[in-house]
């Protein structure tokens, strides 16, 4: 009677079924492609460490230029944290938002802290992943006379998969010191880190 009817109920027939094969036959491809490439030391996962090295903030501002606290006082610095490899070009805060569970970092009357602290993300499809960034937030915490809690910046230090990656920790070299972009950019603020990457001896962790 409706030619077009029939048309859609055939066309939604056949999308039905290429469903059902990608549903089921592709899985098992998938599989056994990862089966055969488990056995390439290639494939073993990837470490990455990033040494958050320093915030430089002498003036003890926040991102507008003004002080994080009346008169004398310097910042305190709280700091959250977390390495995106999914979306690590993208604008703040790429991948997803920060988590009370990334804070690292906080103490009183340290407008630039020495952070030295190592985050590490171990990445099991090496071969997707290009490059990597840890984003940081910093806030001034205060409460109390100190005023207002304030927004000091957000930072996006990005890097990329090295072409020589170490067989272990032990060989693994740190790069250079690297700075961090800020998302409002000042240029009496800065923040530095470094990185390295190393195989990890077996795929404990990473899907089969
Ligand atoms: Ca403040
Ligand atoms: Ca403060």
């Amino acid at each position: 009677m409706e030619p077009k009817g029939i048309g859609r109920v055939t066309l939604f027939a056949v999308i039905v079924y290429l469903g059902v094969i990608d549903g089921q036959l592709l899985p098992n491809m998938r599989a056994a492609a990862q089966v055969s490439a488990s056995t390439d030391s290639r494939n073993l996962p990837l470490e990455i460490e990033v040494l958050l090295l320093r915030f430089d903030n002498p003036h003890g501002i926040v991102y507008s230029g003004k002080k994080c606290d009346f008169f004398w006082w310097g910042c305190d610095i709280k700091a959250l944290g977390y390495i995106d490899v999914e979306k690590p070009y993208d604008d703040w805060p790429g991948s997803r938002e920060l988590l009370p569970s990334d804070y690292f970092w906080y103490r009183g009357e340290e407008s630039s802290p020495k952070f030295n602290h190592i985050f590490r993300k171990t990445i099991c499809d090496t071969n997707s992943f290009k490059a990597g960034n840890l984003r940081v937030n910093l806030m001034d915490v205060d409460g109390g006379l100190r005023g207002a809690d304030d927004f000091i910046n957000n930072f996006n230090c990005i890097f990329t998969k090295v072409p020589n990656i170490a067989d272990s920790a032990i060989s693994a070299g740190w790069s250079k010191e690297i700075p961090c972009d800020a998302m409002y950019s000042n240029p009496l603020m800065g923040m530095v880190f470094k990185y390295r990457m190393y195989r990890k001896s077996s795929r404990d962790g990473c899907p089969a």
